[in-house]
This record gives structure tokens, C-alpha cells and sequence, in this order.
């Protein structure tokens, strides 16, 4: 919590929408009333898009689970996106203190004086005309557009390393989101795609997904301030056979409905760069980073 407080005191301070949406929106009648008032969104024609998933059956699935995956973004993009990422210089652990080219992560932790588990781009990537060819693409918009309704419109577009850690505290980890099951309130409803521009194995940092809870909440995950639960009362609750591990090879690309609960987990090998395209259904929030500005999306 007090990981998140910045951010949240920036929400509150910029946008009284956000505190309505921030103190209703985990509760799941509150969603799903909402849920039935919005208009069937106009799905985009896929035909120019990048990627060949079915757009029908990855909302079907994406409303039964939560997750879909199995999206894979084209070679030549992916590379792009870590060209980019490798000559950019990025931010340590969501600050703009220290900046650091990712080849460089063993000097920013000098400088830190901490462990550096994240190297974030913040409005930086607006500069990757790959990664805007991404946010772009028909099939993004498309499956946005049929799971979230008429007003899916992209509210977060973030570019950010993990990195190998083996001291981190626990204040450490939240702030990275990683080792700790928790659900995004980021708006009333919401959906993120994810792409892996390195290769993810088990040590890789692997995201972790709990299928199905996006729809299925017991109270006492409704009735809290707190987005993250002990991961094991939560596995307990939603039965263990849910939980899965996103693995993939560089360019392998996820989508999930981010009110289930999930996470990012400690990189133990290799550096992983991860790509985050949200959507949500208000034109009034954008997704924040910890007291960042939100990167502006212009409505397409
Ligand atoms: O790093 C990840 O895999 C998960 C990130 C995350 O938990 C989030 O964006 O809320």
C-alpha cells in the first residue's frame, strides 16, 4: 500500500473521477452493473493488423479466463523495440533520479545506493515508432473494442525492464509488482496486452496470471483497501489449478483482464523487457506510475 501511495495521492490530486472509481470499483456488483450498461463496441477490421489471432475467440476466451495467450508479435518489430530499449536510457525502480542505459544496471545500483528491479521509458517510448505501431494495430483496438464496449480507449503504454535481483526488500518488490498477487483498479474496466521483447523462461521473471478471478471475488478481497493478498490465501481461494505461468520466447505476447489477480516475479537469469499496451473505458483516467504523469493517449 504505502508502495502505491504516491501514486494514488497523484490520482486524487489531479482527477475526484479516479476516487470514485478507486473506492467502488473493486467491488464486483459495482463492475458488473457497470458491465451491462455498455454499448457493444464497433470492432475494428483486423485485416491490416500485425498479428493473426482470431479476434472472436480471444474475447470469448479472455471473458471465460481472463488470460489469453498466444499472441506473437513479428520479428522485425520486436527487434526494433529492443533496439530502442538498448540505446535509450531508462529509469531506476520508477524515479526519475537515476538514469541508466540498461547495459549499464551494475552503475545505476551504485548510484541508487539500492537494488534496481526496474528500468522503466515513461513517456520515452512515445519516441519507438514500433511500439506506437503496436498501440495502433486493428486487432488491439478490435479486441479492446468487443471485451470492454463502445469507450475502449488506450490508457497506458509502458516500456520497462526488469533486472536480476537477490537482495530486494519487500518494499522493493511491491513497488515493482513482482512475488505479490494483486489486482490493478486502474478503471472501472480495464484490459492489458503484455509483450516479452527478451525470451521468458521460469527464471526469466515470468508474469503470473490466476485465471478466472477477473469474474469471482470472495468479499474479503472486495471489502479491502489493499489490491495484494498473501499469495497463498489467494491461490487457496481460487483454487491452485488457475495460476499460470506465462513462459514465451521474445516477441510472445499476452492478454489479461487485469482486475484478476496476477503479477510480475524476480528475474533470476536475464534481464527481461516487457512492453504494456492497456485499455480502459474513461476518457478521464490514464494509468499512472507511481506519481508520474500518465502518458496522453489521443483517442483514434
Ligand atoms: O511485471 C509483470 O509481469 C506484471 C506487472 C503488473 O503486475 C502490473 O502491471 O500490474
Amino acid at each position: 500500500m504505502a508502495a502505491r501511495l504516491p501514486t494514488y495521492a497523484a490520482n486524487m490530486r489531479d482527477n475526484p473521477q479516479w476516487l470514485a472509481m478507486f473506492a467502488l470499483g473493486r467491488f464486483l456488483p459495482v463492475r458488473q452493473a457497470l458491465w451491462r450498461l455498455a454499448h457493444e463496441g464497433v470492432s475494428d477490421d483486423c485485416s491490416a493488423s500485425m498479428f493473426t489471432a482470431n479476434q472472436p475467440e480471444t474475447v470469448s476466451t479472455l471473458r471465460s479466463e481472463g488470460l489469453v495467450t498466444g499472441l506473437q508479435l513479428p520479428e522485425p518489430v520486436c527487434a526494433d523495440v529492443l533496439r530502442f530499449a538498448q540505446s535509450t536510457p531508462c529509469f531506476a525502480n520508477l524515479s526519475r533520479r537515476v538514469e541508466f542505459l540498461p547495459s549499464a544496471h551494475g552503475k545505476a545500483v551504485g548510484r541508487a545506493g539500492r537494488p534496481v528491479l526496474t528500468g522503466h521509458y515513461f513517456d520515452r517510448v512515445e519516441a519507438c515508432p514500433a511500439v506506437v505501431a503496436v498501440r495502433d494495430d486493428p486487432l488491439l483496438h478490435a479486441v479492446a473494442a468487443g471485451y470492454l464496449g463502445r469507450k475502449a480507449r488506450v490508457i497506458s503504454t509502458r516500456l520497462w525492464w526488469s533486472f536480476p535481483t537477490s537482495d530486494a526488500s519487500d518494499a522493493d518488490l511491491n513497488l515493482a509488482s513482482q512475488e505479490k498477487l494483486h489486482f490493478d483498479l486502474d478503471d472501472w474496466r480495464a484490459l492489458k496486452f503484455f509483450f516479452y521483447l527478451t525470451p521468458v523462461d521460469q527464471d526469466g521473471g515470468p508474469h503470473v496470471y490466476i485465471r478466472r478471478t477477473h469474474n469471482r471475488r470472495l468479499a474479503r478481497h472486495q471489502w479491502t483497501l489493499v489490491v495484494g493478498h498473501p499469495n497463498q490465501e489467494v491461490l487457496d481461494a481460487y483454487g491452485p489449478e488457475n495460476k499460470t505461468t506465462v513462459l514465451g520466447g521474445a516477441g510472445h505476447g499476452f492478454v489479461v483482464d487485469p482486475f484478476g489477480f496476477h503479477m510480475g516475479t524476480v528475474v533470476r537469469n536475464s534481464p527481461r523487457l516487457m512492453l504494456e499496451v492497456g485499455f480502459g473505458v474513461s476518457s478521464a483516467l490514464g494509468r499512472r506510475f507511481h506519481g508520474e504523469p500518465a502518458v496522453q493517449h489521443p483517442r483514434r
